[in-house]
């Protein structure tokens, strides 16, 4: 940790010499007041103040600024600051006892909302006052300017050490939907996370006249938004990470097995039956179950150790021995309430009042640790309005499969009283599981319920079942295939490609060791110098690659054995769009010879933009997919899997985007320590 503890005399110098404006944050109340953990900014003294003395502290929970300003904020637009005091504490959100600990932010599982406007500046001071290291990375925030506060350790800044603290500070150059959440090992999988709403500016056009062309409905859809809501899905285990991960290598094997699907953090331990079990099993659950000679999922709904280990890591030795049985094989039903969701037709938002409609607006953040699943609330249709932050050209759908990282914005027409069922279900060959929250509708002009019935006032109709298939033929589903953006994407599919990065996925030497470009991704390197500090072509060989500024790169990411499971591949520091996909080898040098043979295996006239992209499942031969980007953002950013156990084992690598106009990093972040 930088310099030494605060003295007020030194506290008030600084606050004298603050030149911004602080909103006040009600959301964040600090949960340490009596904290006397301070940080120190040497360089403030320098590049701020040149009369003070080279050691200035700032106590972490004030409300003002604990940086000198390195961004400027868009006209009339501010500096937001909040405080995020991260502890490690005994916790049970799915009602389970005992209590496993994990991390909670602000006391809070999934930490507070990050609410800015577009144009803002902000600044986090994150205290770590867990017994481990950590980082705050910012998913999906393009981080212009600001690659220092991106959070990756190792890479673009020092870990927090416990007892420290450490600011962040960027710029909302986007809107929309995005979360936060620790970079540093699996604490994902620990719940250090949580939302972050960027507020779009108001002269940026909405795609809402796509929906309706009421300008009175358009209106009330803007309204909505501005106060959409997010809903975090996230998967909950009763092991620690670290726990998890040495059983992990202990037994040799991955543990792809989770105890509670959580919606806002809330949800319980929801055991199937025998019964239940074998009528949902799925076909490919079938198919690799009798590769090991099995014919059921485990009393959690997962795929035995036995099939992991010795079906999907064939040939790699394991020790199954070593997995205790709480790790796939015993469930125990907790009885624990859901979260409620709250739509009040006659609410604080009375401007729908009398209306036959109600526009609810959600953000729905996959903040899984492995899983991939269903989204979908009992009769009420999805207008998916954004995506990943972006808005997109509306989307009608009744269930979205949301994975690793994804955000979906979603616009919703709530026109009848009663109670509805948002659900959550794994569709994930490895687990089925399945989670709920309840929708309450009130107000508005529905007529009262009969009173004699035991049945709500309208029926709460599911469109997917527990593992996330269509109750009935004319449910739809989100296609990615489909989506577009809003307004459209112009010289992405005609650009003159660079270089071409061909990136080998594959199990490298464990069932838990995976490569991407080939290479496992070294986790010493968490502890290393940043590279943004000194960047170096080439560093360990293919785990880092280079691009020059402006260059346009395809990525083709490639599985190189199957079966595999689809990989969510994330990128830092920019979005990507998907050029193409297939089945088999991509024999190409380029996109540009790949289309004179398979032109069906490409959009280059309105492909998707996302920031996370997950290859597509190598189920009976390898496959591929073709991602493309600008280089328009010069810095040290990684590319993952943002599965946390593949993270884990290593499927990481390091672009060293336009490394011929590389940042200057700032001193505090240099010398922070
Ligand atoms: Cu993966």
């Amino acid at each position: 940790m930088i310099g030494d503890y605060s003295s007020p005399a030194k506290s008030q110098a600084r606050f004298g010499l603050t030149r911004r404006t602080a909103a006040a944050e009600p959301s964040f109340s600090p949960m340490l007041t009596a904290s006397v953990l301070v940080w120190a900014v040497p360089w403030l003294a320098v590049s701020v103040a040149g009369n003070l003395a080279p050691s200035s502290a700032v106590n972490v929970n004030s409300t003002a600024s604990a940086l000198p300003q390195l961004l400027t904020p868009d006209t009339g637009c501010r500096v937001r600051l909040f405080d995020l005091t991260i502890t490690w504490e005994k916790h049970a959100p799915d009602g389970y006892e005992p209590a496993r600990e994990m991390a909670l932010i602000n006391g809070q599982y999934p930490g507070p909302t990050i609410e800015v406007d577009e144009g803002d500046v902000v600044e986090v001071v994150v205290t770590n006052l867990m017994p481990q290291n950590t980082t705050v990375h910012f998913h999906g925030i393009e981080m212009q300017g600001s690659n220092w506060s991106d959070g990756v350790p190792g890479l673009t800044q020092r870990q927090i050490r416990t007892g420290s603290s450490f600011v962040y500070q960027w710029k909302a150059t986007q809107y929309g939907s995005y979360w936060y959440h620790a970079h540093e090992r699996g604490q994902l999988d620990d719940g250090l996370f949580g939302p972050i709403i960027i507020r779009p500016a108001l002269e940026r056009e909405r795609p809402f006249s796509l929906i309706s062309k009421d300008a009175s409905e358009v209106a009330a859809m803007v309204a909505a938004e501005a106060v959409s809501r997010p809903l975090v899905l996230s998967d909950f285990r009763h092991v620690t990470s670290t726990d998890g991960w040495a059983i992990e290598i202990a037994a040799g094997i991955e543990t792809p097995c989770y105890d509670a699907v959580l919606i806002n953090g809330r949800g319980r331990v929801d055991c199937w039956s025998e019964s239940k079990r074998e009528a949902l099993l799925t076909p490919p659950q079938a198919q690799i179950l009798a590769l090991g000679n099995e014919t059921s999922l485990t009393a959690k709904g997962c795929l035995s150790a036995n099939i992991i280990g010795n079906v999907l890591a064939a040939g790699i030795p394991n020790n199954l021995s070593a997995v205790p049985p709480g790790i796939f094989d015993v469930c125990t039903p907790t009885s624990h309430s859901l979260a409620t969701i709250e739509v009040n037709r006659d609410g604080p938002d009375s401007v729908w009042s009398g209306r036959e409609t109600t526009w609810a607006a959600f953000d729905i953040i996959g903040a899984f640790g492995l899983l991939t699943a269903v989204f979908s609330i009992d009769s009420h249709p999805l207008w998916i309005y954004a995506i990943d932050g972006s808005y997109v050209e509306p989307m009608l759908v009744d269930a979205i499969e949301v994975t690793n990282g994804d955000r979906f914005s979603v616009m919703i027409p709530v026109t009848k009283q009663g109670n509805y069922t948002i659900r959550v279900a794994s569709d994930t060959t490895a687990q089925s599981i399945a989670g709920y929250a309840n929708l309450v509708v009130s107000g508005g002009r529905s007529p009262p319920s009969c009173s004699s019935s035991s049945s709500p006032a309208t029926p709460s109709l599911a469109y997917i079942n527990d593992v996330g298939v269509n109750t009935t033929s004319g449910v739809v589903f989100f296609n990615q295939a489909n989506m577009k953006s809003f307004p459209p994407d112009v010289g992405v599919g005609n650009a003159t490609v660079d270089r071409t990065f061909n990136l080998g996925i594959r199990i490298a030497g464990a069932s838990y060791n995976w490569a991407l470009n080939n290479s496992v991704y070294p986790m010493q390197l968490d502890n290393e110098t940043p590279l943004l500090f000194q960047p170096y072509p080439d560093r360990d060989n293919n785990v880092t690659i280079t691009t020059l500024t402006g260059q346009w790169i395809d990525l083709v990411m490639q599985a190189l054995s199957f079966p595999m499971p689809p990989h969510p591949i994330h990128k830092h520091g920019n979005k990507m769009w998907l050029m193409g996909s297939g089945d088999g080898i991509f024999n190409y040098s380029s996109v540009a010879e790949a289309i004179q043979h398979i032109p069906d295996n490409f959009n280059l006239v309105d492909p998707p933009k996302r920031d996370t992209l997950a290859t597509p499942a190598a189920t009976a031969n390898t496959a591929w997919m073709v991602v493309r980007y600008q280089v328009t953002n010069p810095g040290a950013w990684f590319l993952h899997c943002h599965i946390d156990s593949h993270l884990l084992g290593g499927m990481a690598m390091v672009i060293q985007d336009g490394i011929d106009q590389w940042p200057e990093v700032p001193e505090y972040y240099r010398e922070y320590v």
